[in-house]
């Protein structure tokens, strides 16, 4: 039955098949280019990263007409709660991206791919953004919430040498999903997070992304550029 059924439905094509089963449609997706789609996985041909399979969003998620943004990305931050490094409850919106400039990225301490050279890079934006007073805040959201304890993200913030102005960030699991889908960088697996940051200046309703292992200095412009939208 169900083979003919397939059969039957290949026959006339996927459309009917997704609206009447709704089976989670989706394409690949460039992490960091999200302009950059295919039916079909490959790499991307601006910056060859491995393009990752993405449920197409429900028609209810799809962001204001009116948001601005560079890049046509609609970010809404999520209010979510969350713990720092330094144990510290805060609200993920209230306290750390209202009204700022910030830059976040996605890590998790236990990484030994791309975190220590995403963090390090990190560490040099927040030198180069101080010797220019920029009151830019620097965020790493951790995607390994249930490791990553904000003792765990107080000593991984020490071996970079964070110095105020950067919050390291977990909480509880489902808040910290719920973060990471909203902002668009959820993965099912740790260790394929993204190397992407978000560059937001909340004031402006800014947002824009860029690769997180791009050079200390083009990240700084980009903040700064961030910083004097109106
Ligand atoms: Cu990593």
């Amino acid at each position: 039955m169900l083979t003919k059924a397939l059969v039957i439905l290949l026959l006339f094509g996927f459309a009917p098949v997704l609206a009447q089963t709704r089976k989670p449609a989706g394409h690949y997706e460039c992490p960091m280019h999200p302009d950059v789609t295919s039916k079909k996985p490959g790499k991307c041909p601006k910056c060859g990263m491995t393009l990752r399979f993405t449920k197409e969003k429900p028609k209810v998620e799809a962001p204001p007409a009116e948001t601005p943004s560079s890049t046509g990305t609609a970010v809404r931050i999520p209010d979510v709660t969350v713990q720092d490094q330094n144990g510290k409850s805060l609200n993920f919106y209230t306290d750390l991206v209202k009204g700022k400039v910030v830059a976040i990225n996605f890590i998790f301490t236990t990484c030994t791919t791309i975190c220590p050279p995403l963090t390090a890079t990190f560490r040099r934006v927040q030198q180069e953004l101080a010797a220019q007073n920029s009151s830019a805040q620097l965020i790493s959201v951790s995607v390994d919430p249930a490791i990553d304890t904000p003792e765990r993200l107080r000593d991984f913030a020490a071996k970079f040498k964070a110095e105020p102005g950067w919050a390291f960030v977990t909480g509880n699991t489902s808040d910290i999903n719920s973060l990471l889908q909203q902002l668009g960088v959820a993965v099912t697996n740790k260790n394929d997070h993204t190397p992407m940051i978000l560059i937001g200046n909340d004031e402006a309703g800014y947002w824009t992304r860029a690769y997180g292992l791009s050079s200390p200095t083009s990240l700084v412009k980009l903040i700064t550029e961030a910083a004097i939208r109106k």
